[in-house]
């Protein structure tokens, strides 16, 4: 391996995360119960569908009063949907953290996801191998997927599996979909007295999987500096060139946060915040309007540039969209086989023209074919329209064209697109991530140890030194709630939304009048590994004015 890794990678293996003092001296713990947690949404129907995992208190952890060695464990560890940056220090956190309990304690991780536990595809993680993964990016080290477990079966299989390993722990490595699964399989596992425990960690650069105790998932902070640096290079070339307008569409799913953080980074024209749009119950055409506003306003300056962020699940929150959206979800979960089968365009969208209800029908044909299409693809495992696919942005360019043509100025309006998610997924970890990661994987193991089981490794207090860090652990019935999937009720962990009462958004709000008329661009650059602390163990501006607001 070594004589294909870079310099930076070779100088990343020897980089030591830092932890938080309670788990500085291993992962042998004193553990604090504290408050028991109900359900956040939903209470009573989580409580009968979860009787075994509901109600359970929250956890606190300080350093044990001696160094005392815990029994050796055998744990297994998945990695699950997604990429997002510093997955491969969670999985050298859980490492360190069950060798620190005992020297023989022993790692395995299922290979490309979920399915791996049903397919027994595993690998053991020895200490060169482990070795070669520290720090860097990706999930390569034993890949991902998103197999969603929710059979009795799959649940079954994964049991004996872990009994042939002597498997007494697993460990998913997930956004809300993944936790949700670890949930599901936790409550049954307990309810059968399976002897497995089965602990999540949160990953996912969309930022959604935040609450009172997860502050912030895993990868949110280095995709977000990724895509910021691209936006940043992109508003110098705006303000170099001065010819184009960059529509550009950001990863993240449904929730805005990664739209607003780089909003907030480098001070685009505009950034649209899908959360917002749905409040005020905005248009496809008021969104339009807003944009062509703001072309002819520079325009009138001589600025005939900009940069706009596009949030990726926009579409699914403009009212009209949402309501077609819905409707589509439901007449693919019970058409979608016979939907499939047809070849031609026209006829799909005839399919789906003939039974939609007419005010959605009248919605479908105003839209492009492309769109159309995109919007009937195939949902993800997990009943998610694939909102990486539908291209936003493209209509968007398409649409404020028309608008500026209606307006009878003679405006020059030049247009190019952009979708950035993938090339900030695997990136190598910044400092934050690498040290969050790695201490949400160490502290995984300190739950382990204490028994637990269908709990959230929690690290908080992220916005102090990494020492002065809080590590403890959330029940995951707690964030549980229940939402429509492929046309069915289903208890999921609720996704966190943009707050438009929370500090990010309002900073944006007190803003964006003057960013986007005058050019205010910010470049933040490339994230930096080596040099001053400001620098290089900068947070997220969203972390930074969320505590700034508590
Ligand atoms: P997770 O929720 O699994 O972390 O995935 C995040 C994400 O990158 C979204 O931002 C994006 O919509 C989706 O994955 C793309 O999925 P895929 O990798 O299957 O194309």
């Amino acid at each position: 391996m070594s004589c294909c890794v870079s310099a930076l990678q070779k100088a990343r293996y020897s980089y030591q995360p830092k932890l938080p003092a309670a788990l500085k001296a291993g992962a042998v713990v004193k553990c604090t119960e504290g408050e028991k947690l109900a359900a956040f949404a939903d209470k009573e129907k989580i409580e009968a569908l979860f009787p075994s995992t509901s109600n359970m208190p929250v956890l606190t952890f300080a350093k044990a009063d001696s160094a005392a060695q815990g029994k050796a464990v055998k744990v297994g560890v998945i990695l699950s949907g997604g990429q997002a940056p510093g997955g491969h220090n969670v999985i050298a956190g859980i490492y360190d953290g069950i060798k620190s309990l005992n020297k023989d304690s022993k790692l395995f991780g299922f290979k490309g996801g979920p399915g791996g536990l049903v397919d027994n595809n595993y690998v053991e993680i020895t200490d060169e191998f482990m070795d070669a993964y520290r720090n860097t990016g990706g999930f390569d080290m034993i890949g991902s997927g998103r197999t969603k477990l929710e059979l009795v079966e799959q649940f079954d299989k994964g049991a004996e599996n872990c009994k042939a390993l002597g498997i007494d722990a697993l460990i998913i490595i997930g956004g809300d979909d993944s936790n949700t699964n670890a949930c599901l399989l936790a409550e049954y596992y307990k309810k059968n007295n399976v002897p497995i425990q089965v602990v999540g960690c949160p990953k996912t650069i969309d930022g959604d999987l935040k609450n009172k105790y997860i502050e912030t998932s895993f990868g949110f902070d280095t995709a977000t500096k990724v895509y910021s640096e691209l936006i940043g290079n992109i508003e110098r070339d705006a303000n170099s060139a001065k010819k184009y307008w960059h529509f550009i569409k950001l990863m993240g799913r449904s929730a805005s946060h990664i739209a607003l953080e780089c909003g907030l980074k480098t001070q685009a024209n505009i950034t649209i915040i899908s959360e917002e749009v749905a409040a005020k119950q905005q248009t496809l055409d008021d969104i339009v309007s807003n944009i062509a506003d703001v072309v002819i306003k520079r325009a009138e300056n001589k600025e005939n540039f900009g940069v706009i962020l596009i949030p990726e699940g926009l579409i699914e929150f403009i009212p009209e969209m949402k309501k077609l959206i819905s409707e589509l979800n439901d007449l693919l979960a019970k058409e979608g086989e016979n939907f499939t089968s047809i070849e031609a365009k026209d006829e799909k969208i005839k399919f789906i023209l003939d039974r939609l209800p007419a005010d959605l029908k009248a919605v479908f044909a105003s839209l492009p074919e492309a769109i159309q299409l995109q919007l009937s693809n195939d949902r993800d495992p997990h009943g998610n329209v694939q909102v990486s696919l539908i291209e936003t942005e493209k209509l968007l360019v398409e649409l404020v064209k028309g608008k500026l043509k209606a307006s009878g100025k003679k405006i020059k309006f030049g247009a190019q697109t952009h979708f950035f998610g993938y090339e900030g997924r695997c990136s190598v970890p910044s400092n934050f991530d690498a040290d969050y990661c790695y201490s949400i994987g160490y502290n995984a193991a300190a739950i382990i140890a204490n028994g637990k089981t269908a709990y959230m490794s929690s690290i908080t207090n992220l916005v102090a030194p990494a020492d002065q860090w809080v590590a403890g652990a959330v029940p995951l019935t707690a964030m549980m709630n229940i939402e429509r999937r492929h046309g069915e009720d289903k208890p999921v962990i609720k996704k966190a939304l943009v707050e438009l009462d929370g500090a990010p958004f309002k900073k944006l709000v007190e803003n964006r009048d003057k960013w986007a008329v005058e050019t205010s661009f910010v470049f933040p650059g490339p994230i930096q590994y080596y040099g001053p602390s400001e620098v290089c163990d900068a947070t997220t501006e969203t972390l930074k004015l969320e505590h700034e607001g508590k």
